[in-house]
């Protein structure tokens, strides 16, 4: 069949005679489909029949965001599948399971998450996950160790960076979006009224237009392992007890800091926005110092799992025991760790800051910030996390994980009116 965008209307003529459909939710005469994408890119439908319920993910031949007027090639569905059978075998039952995938079609049909709701929308609504930072710490430490040179053959690793180097288009979203357009009068960039003085100055820093080219030169040269590549909280569904990775359409090899420091940032991102959410001044406090918490925590119980799969699984390439542990210097692999960690440290902090600007100052904003419903609340929100963003990407080679929670409160405390 050749590819055309499904509607709620064509999807059960289309699709009802997939048994991975039909022999999992019943036959499509009894079909209710609703789309409920909200993402950026593409189609989502649920698809409710008489035995349960299952999702459809087809891609759109352009950004939905956008419009027909940016063209997107549609196998960023085949990446999505490949990634997601990857992140399912590295780090089990962390993503949806898959139950077909159709290449020409670009669609992925996928186990249906429920109750789950969407991570940044639980945030925006002050709810605490006791086990996000546990879920996702390890989730990041296996795929990125799992996927790269420490643990593959040098054959598996290239065959495995080719086939998603094919993702150039994606790639090139982000290299745009994510580290050039904020720092400078790009066509796409928006940005709430008001917010002006705040924006010359932090385009004016040379230094942080140097980290941001820096960060840049590493997502584009550093093809280390197989990144998610748009690991933000509205890629993560949530109950109180489980944790959901989806949508890893922009995955391609890049750098180990990227995913971590892409997560980090929204945190950071969700706490300079409660100031929006709250009933009254104050009445976040414990979520804000929740949120702080998950930030270390998800660098701590990476480090810790990575440090885990060093001493356990490293049999790739690079690092290799013969050349330590069979030698007799386990002291030495362990100083490589410590070598390894810091530079996946520092990558992420200067990840983590352009994010944070990107995310107020280029094309696509957060619902943490877009949500707070009064504009001066929400200039002073942005403006601080700006400065905060600043100051970690300018500042990654000082900064310790320690640092984080203190710049976080104080940057709250004294960027004001
Ligand atoms: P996009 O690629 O356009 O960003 P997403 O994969 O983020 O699309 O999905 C858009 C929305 O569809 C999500 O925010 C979520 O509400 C819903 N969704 C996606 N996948 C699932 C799933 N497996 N189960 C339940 N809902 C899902
Ligand atoms: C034009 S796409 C904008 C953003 O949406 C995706 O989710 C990625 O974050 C991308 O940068
Ligand atoms: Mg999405």
């Amino acid at each position: 069949m050749t590819y055309a965008a499904l509607t709620p209307e064509t999807l059960p003529r289309r699709l009802g005679d997939l048994p991975a459909l039909t022999e999992r939710i019943g036959p499509p005469e009894g079909w209710k489909v609703a789309e409920v994408g909200d993402g950026n890119l593409n189609l989502v439908f649920i698809v409710t029949g008489e035995r349960g319920q299952i999702i459809v993910k087809q891609a759109l031949p352009y950004i939905r965001l956008v419009g027909d007027s940016w063209p997107l090639p549609l196998n960023r569905a085949f990446f999505e599948y490949h990634a997601l059978m990857r992140q399912s075998s590295r780090d089990p039952g962390r993503v949806p399971q898959v139950f077909h995938f159709d290449e020409a079609q670009a669609l992925i049909v996928m186990h249906y998450l429920s109750p789950h709701v969407i991570l940044r929308k639980s945030i925006v609504r002050g709810v605490q996950h006791p086990h996000l930072a546990t879920h996702m710490g390890r989730f990041l430490a296996r795929n990125l160790f799992r996927g790269s040179a420490l643990s593959l053959s040098g054959r598996v690793l290239r065959e495995d960076m080719a086939l998603f180097a094919a993702n150039h288009a994606l790639a090139d979203i982000s290299e745009n979006l994510v580290f050039s357009d904020p720092y400078f009068d790009a066509k796409l960039n928006r940005h709430t009224p008001g917010l002006e003085p705040f924006i010359a100055p932090l385009r004016a820093d040379r230094a942080l237009r140097i980290a941001a080219q820096e960060a840049k030169h590493a997502f584009v040269s550093k093809t280390e392992t197989m990144l998610h590549g748009d690991l933000h909280s509205g890629s993560l569904m949530v109950t109180p007890d489980d944790t959901q990775v989806i949508d890893p359409e922009f995955a391609i090899y890049g750098p180990f800091g990227f995913d971590v420091g892409m997560f980090m940032a929204n945190l950071l991102l969700a706490y300079h926005a409660q100031s929006g959410h709250e009933a009254s001044p104050g009445a976040r406090d414990d979520y804000r110092e929740w949120l702080l918490v998950q930030l270390t925590e998800v660098w701590r119980v990476f480090a810790a799992e990575f440090r885990h799969l060093w001493q356990t699984e490293r049999s790739g390439i690079l690092y290799e025991r013969r050349v330590f542990e069979d030698v007799g210097d386990s002291l030495g692999a362990q100083a490589a760790l410590i070598h390894v960690l810091k530079e996946i440290w520092r990558d992420a902090l200067a990840f983590c800051g352009v994010e944070m600007h990107r995310r107020i100052l280029g094309l696509a904003h957060v619902e943490d910030l877009e949500s707070i419903p009064d504009p001066a609340t929400r200039v002073l929100a942005e403006a601080r996390a700006l400065e905060t963003g600043r100051i970690i990407a300018t500042s990654r080679h000082a900064l310790t994980l320690g640092d984080l929670p203190l710049l976080a409160r104080d940057i709250e405390r004294t960027v004001a009116r």
